[in-house]
């Protein structure tokens, strides 16, 4: 069955059940004086990009377990997030990895991405890997590197990105760098840090007017003991000097445990710095779990952050939103269907905070009446709401529902890759 007529057929079979509980919740928001239709305009506004390299099945250095028909090339992985967008309605865009996913040609990519409704969000560069018959070599670092030469191919390399972005129509380039060291002394860490920002106030030049460039930073990765952009700070530090167009991503799975992220989130608002996201979860590092699925009162914390800055006339406030995952054990569909499913219902508890009632508990010290604000949002059940966003939207009320309904993943199983197990080659 396709998509589009499982997705109805699944609707039908929920929809009064579905009725229910949305006309009680909208009841309760009502007693609530929340405004419903105000938030559901807001939250249709919501969009988070997919990741080109997120619909394959990842790995870890022990091994890899891949689905099977993942998708072995870059129009297969449009169409998966297609189906991903029909059924959630918040993904029209695609952030590309080049040049893992680097069409040969940019027009007909274009086309295959309009005939899915889909369009290109930041495109990504990638000096963390040495490709086939590279001149030089990443092993000592790309924009941070001693030698002016290796410098200068990662240079060109980001630029390229930028090229190939342009031929999309993406606005932005994301930059994340592995350089770092493995031991002490090995680097100097100033003069990594100078040689970095050079090269990405060389790369800054060829921006487009209208283009934005992100820093991603992570504390350790493939470096264990230092990482050349390793906090915000080092990060904001970057963006600051570079120009009024550069600003810092948070990937939410790039903080040592126990990082405030939200207060992150503040600090660079702030400083009218916060370009972006990568949304993912973890338990202990750079895990790329499902959104939601660890830690959800911090996904919370973070976009109520988001909103309370969204709302505020005097922070000009347009981050990109993008997932970053890798999926080891979980159907990349699904798992990304539980992902925009956990950003909707994050967002959505965001915009039910009773703002005016936080700012009291906030000038009057009110500790309790403050934290109870966000924990009422946060303890709503907002599922009848991002359902009705999605199905008013032409979506799925239950996305995984309509997804297996389809079949989807067994038709593509027999006309593409049967999913063998890939051992390491070596550890
Ligand atoms: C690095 O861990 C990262 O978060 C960067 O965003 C990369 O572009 C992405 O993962 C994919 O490796
Ligand atoms: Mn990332």
């Amino acid at each position: 069955m396709s998509v589009e007529s499982a997705k109805d057929v699944s609707n039908d079979q929920l929809i009064r059940r579905h009725e229910q509980d949305y006309q009680y919740l909208r009841s309760q928001l009502h007693y609530r004086r929340i405004d419903v239709d105000m938030v559901l305009d807001r939250l249709s506004e919501f969009s988070v990009a997919v990741p080109s390299w997120a619909l394959g099945t990842g790995g870890t250095r022990f091994g890899k377990y891949p689905v099977a028909g993942q998708p072995r090339n870059v129009f297969e992985k449009f169409d998966d997030i297609g189906v991903i967008q029909q059924l959630v309605t918040s993904t029209p865009l695609v952030s590309l990895h080049i040049p893992w996913d680097e069409p040969e040609d940019p027009e007909v990519l274009k086309k295959h991405a309009a005939s899915l409704n889909l369009g290109f969000d930041a495109v990504n560069s990638n000096t963390f890997q040495d490709q086939a018959g590279q001149p030089v070599s990443y092993r000592f670092g790309s924009l941070c590197h001693t030698d002016p030469k290796v410098r200068q191919f990662a240079i060109d390399h980001v630029r390229h990105t930028i090229d190939v972005g342009k031929t999309l129509d993406s606005k932005a380039i994301t930059v994340w760098l592995a350089d770092g060291s493995n031991y002490p002394g090995q680097m100097h860490l100033r003069k990594a840090f100078q040689r970095t920002l050079e090269a990405l106030q060389q790369i800054y030049e060829h921006l487009p007017s209208d283009w934005h460039l992100f820093t991603e930073h992570k504390p350790y990765e493939p470096a264990f003991y230092s990482t050349v952009v390793q906090d915000w700070g080092s990060s904001l530090l970057l963006a600051q000097q570079i120009g009024d167009r550069a600003k810092c991503l948070v990937d939410l799975g790039h903080h040592l445990p126990n990082t405030n992220i939200e207060l992150v989130v503040a600090r660079l608002v702030d400083a009218g710095k916060l370009g972006g996201f990568h949304f993912n979860d973890s338990k202990y590092g750079d895990d790329d779990l499902t959104t939601g699925s660890i830690k959800p009162y911090q996904l919370f914390l973070v976009f109520n952050e988001l909103v309370d800055a969204a709302l505020d006339d005097a922070v000009d406030f347009n981050p990109a939103y993008m997932i970053d995952q890798s999926h080891n054990i979980k159907d990349p569909i699904e798992a990304l269907l539980q992902t925009v499913e956990a950003l909707q219902q994050s967002y959505a508890k965001a915009l039910l905070v009773d703002r005016a009632l936080l700012a009291s508990g906030q000038e009057n010290n009110d500790v309790i009446m403050a934290e109870k604000t966000l924990q009422t949002a946060y303890e709503t059940d907002v599922r009848p709401l991002v359902a009705e966003l999605r199905r008013m939207k032409g979506g799925a009320i239950d996305p995984i529902h309509a997804f297996r309904a389809s079949g989807y993943r067994s038709t593509v199983s027999s006309a593409r890759d049967s999913g063998e197990y890939v051992p390491p080659q070596s550890l």
